[in-house]
C-alpha cells in the first residue's frame, strides 16, 4: 500500500518565487524555434545559450544523436541554479557514439557552477562522458556507459561537487589504462561526495582518486558499489593494462601526494585486483561500515602514509581474506577481529543478481538481499556506534544494517512491533518514502518538525490493517508550501509508540 502526503493545493494568497524560464529540447525541435514545450530546441547548447540562472532546461526522452561536446560554462548561484533535466517520465539519451576517440571529445563539460542535473543518460563520448572542472554542482540519476575514457572525470580544481544515485559502466579506453567509472584525480578539487552510486566493468578502476597536480584534498563517498572493475562489458579481462580496483583512494608520481578518503557503508565485490586500495596514497582514509568480497584482494592499505593522517577502520566487513592492512591503523569491530567468527552462514546471499539493475524509481538503489546479514550472525548490533542510523540495539558490521521488519516480512510473517525504516532516498529533493509496519489493526500520524521544533505537517489519521506499509513525502508543508533545503524531522505513531526520522532535503 502507498500513500500520498499532503499536496493540498493553497488556492489563494502564493507568494512564488522570483519567475524563472523554462526551457525544452527534443531530439525532433529545432534550434529556431522559440524553445518552448510545443516548439522546442534540437540542442543543448541553444537551450544553455538563452538560460538564465534558475531556468530549468528539460530534456525529452528518446536519442539524441551527438557529435560535438556540450559545455555548460554558465553559473548559478545557491539560490538560482541552472536546472538540466529529464522530462518528468521521459529518459534522456544523449548518444556520442560518433565522436572520434580524442581526448577532447568529452560528452558533457561542466566548466560553471552551481547546476543540477538530473535523468540523463550518457552514452560513447570520444574521452570521458562527463568531464567536470566547475564547483557546487548536483547530479543525480544519472548514468555514464561506453565512454572511451573514464564516465565521470572531476578535474581542473573542481570542487563540492555531490553525485547522486549515478551509475558509471561499461567506460573503455582502446588500451584498458585509464578509464575509470568515478575519477576524482589528478587536479581535482576537494570536497566532492558521491552518494548512492555504482561504477562497474570499467577498464581500469570503478573509482579512481589518483593525483597529479593536487594535495591533501578530501573526496567522500557513501553507500557506493564498486563491482567486477578491470574486466570489460563482455566479461573479459582488460588485460594488460586494465589496473581492476573498486575504489583506489589515491596515489601519485612521486607517491607522495595525500587524497584523504571518507568511505562509508562502501561495498567492492568481484573486482578483479583490489577492493579497497591505498595504491601509495598518503593521505588518511577512513573507512566506516564497508564490506569486501570476492576480490583479487579485498582490502590493500599496507601503508605508509604521512605522520599526522590516519588509516581508520570501523565496523567494516569480509568475506574471504582480509589482505593487508597497516600495522598503525586504527581498528574498531571489524569482522576479521575477535571476537567475530564470519562463515558464509552470516550473509544472506551471495547472489549478485539484480545489483547492475534498475533503480528504484525515484533513482534510489535496489534492495536486494546481497552481502546483507543473516538473522542471527553475530555481526549484527555489533558494530562500534558511528553517527549512522541503526536498527536493533546498535548498528551492525558492514554495509547493510539488518533490517528486523524486511526479515520478518520475507518470511511471511505480520511484525510482532512497531517498525520504521530509515527513509529513502536520504539526501531526497523533493520526494522520499518511509517504510514501516504495525502488528496489529490501529492508527498512525505522520508529522514532520524542522530544527526549531516547529510542525511542518501533520497528517490525518490512518487507520491501517496490520502489515507493511510505504508512505510518500513530497517535501511540502501541510498547505503544500515546497520546504527548502534542510534538515527536517518525520515522527510517526501507533498508539503509545513514536520513532522520528531525520531527514534532510537537498536541493
Ligand atoms: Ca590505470
Ligand atoms: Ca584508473
Ligand atoms: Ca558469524
Ligand atoms: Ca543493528
Amino acid at each position: 500500500m502507498s500513500r500520498s502526503f499532503p499536496r493540498i493545493v493553497f488556492l489563494a494568497g502564493c507568494i512564488c518565487a522570483p519567475l524563472s524560464a523554462q526551457w525544452y529540447v527534443s531530439p525532433v525541435g529545432n534550434d529556431s524555434n522559440p524553445g518552448t514545450i510545443t516548439q522546442p530546441f534540437l540542442t543543448i547548447p541553444k537551450a544553455h545559450s538563452v538560460a538564465l540562472a534558475g531556468d530549468t532546461i528539460y530534456v525529452r526522452g528518446g536519442t539524441h544523436e551527438l557529435g560535438a561536446t556540450i559545455t555548460l560554462s554558465k553559473s548559478g548561484t545557491s539560490a538560482e541554479m541552472y536546472h538540466l533535466i529529464a522530462y518528468p517520465g521521459e529518459r534522456p539519451l544523449l548518444d556520442f557514439s560518433s565522436m572520434a576517440t580524442s581526448s577532447t571529445n568529452r560528452g558533457i563539460r561542466v566548466s560553471g557552477s552551481y547546476w543540477r542535473l538530473y535523468g540523463l543518460d550518457v552514452q560513447g563520448a570520444g574521452d570521458n562522458g562527463m568531464n567536470m572542472s566547475g564547483s557546487n554542482n548536483i547530479v543525480e540519476y544519472c548514468s555514464f556507459f561506453e565512454n572511451r575514457d573514464s564516465g565521470v572525470q572531476l578535474d581542473n580544481g573542481a570542487s563540492s561537487n555531490h553525485f547522486i544515485n549515478s551509475d558509471s559502466y561499461f567506460n573503455t579506453d582502446p588500451l584498458f589504462e585509464n578509464a575509470d567509472g568515478f575519477a576524482p584525480k589528478l587536479t581535482v578539487g576537494s570536497g566532492n561526495r558521491f552518494t548512492g552510486c555504482r561504477a562497474w566493468q570499467n577498464a581500469d578502476d570503478g573509482w579512481d582518486g589518483y593525483l597529479r597536480g593536487t594535495n591533501d584534498v578530501t573526496t567522500t563517498l557513501d553507500q557506493c558499489w564498486s563491482f567486477m572493475n578491470g574486466y570489460l562489458k563482455d566479461g573479459t579481462p582488460s588485460l594488460p593494462n586494465g589496473d581492476g580496483n573498486g575504489f583506489k583512494m589515491g596515489g601519485s608520481d612521486d607517491k607522495l601526494l595525500r587524497h584523504n578518503m571518507v568511505l562509508i557503508r562502501c561495498l567492492a565485490f568481484d573486482n578483479r585486483v583490489k577492493g579497497f586500495d591505498q595504491n601509495n596514497n598518503r593521505g588518511s582514509m577512513s573507512l566506516i561500515n564497508c564490506t569486501s568480497y570476492g576480490n583479487g584482494t579485498n582490502y590493500s592499505i599496507p601503508g605508509p602514509i604521512d605522520s599526522g593522517m590516519v588509516a581508520t577502520l570501523t565496523n567494516c566487513a569480509v568475506f574471504g581474506s582480509t589482505g593487508t592492512i597497516m600495522d598503525s591503523a586504527t581498528l574498531s569491530t571489524n569482522s576479521w577481529m575477535s571476537p567475530f567468527v564470519v562463515t558464509s552462514s552470516d550473509f544472506a546471499s551471495f547472489d549478485t543478481t539484480g545489483m547492475r539493475g534498475p533503480r528504484n524509481p525515484d533513482g534510489s538503489l535496489p534492495r536486494l538481499p546481497f552481502m546483507r546479514l543473516a538473522d542471527g550472525s553475530d555481526l549484527i548490533d555489533a558494530g562500534t556506534s558511528v553517527s549512522l542510523p541503526f536498527f536493533g540495539t546498535g548498528i551492525d558490521i558492514g554495509s547493510f544494517e539488518f533490517d528486523p521488519s524486511t526479515f520478518v516480512a520475507s518470511s511471511g510473517d505480520i511484525p510482532d512491533y512497531f517498525a520504521v525504516l530509515q527513509n529513502y532516498p536520504n539526501p531526497f529533493n523533493p520526494v522520499t518514502h518511509i517504510d514501516y509496519a504495525i502488528p496489529s489493526d490501529g492508527i498512525v500520524t505522520f508529522q514532520i518538525h524542522d530544527v526549531m521544533g516547529r510542525l511542518l505537517l501533520t497528517s490525518s489519521n490512518m487507520h491501517e490493517q496490520a502489515g507493511r506499509f510505504s508512505l510518500r513525502w513530497e517535501g511540502s508543508d501541510t498547505e503544500g508550501h515546497a520546504l527548502p533545503t534542510g534538515v527536517y524531522f518525520a515522527t510517526l505513531r501507533f498508539g503509545r509508540a513514536a520513532r522520528t526520522l531525520k531527514l534532510f532535503l537537498l536541493k
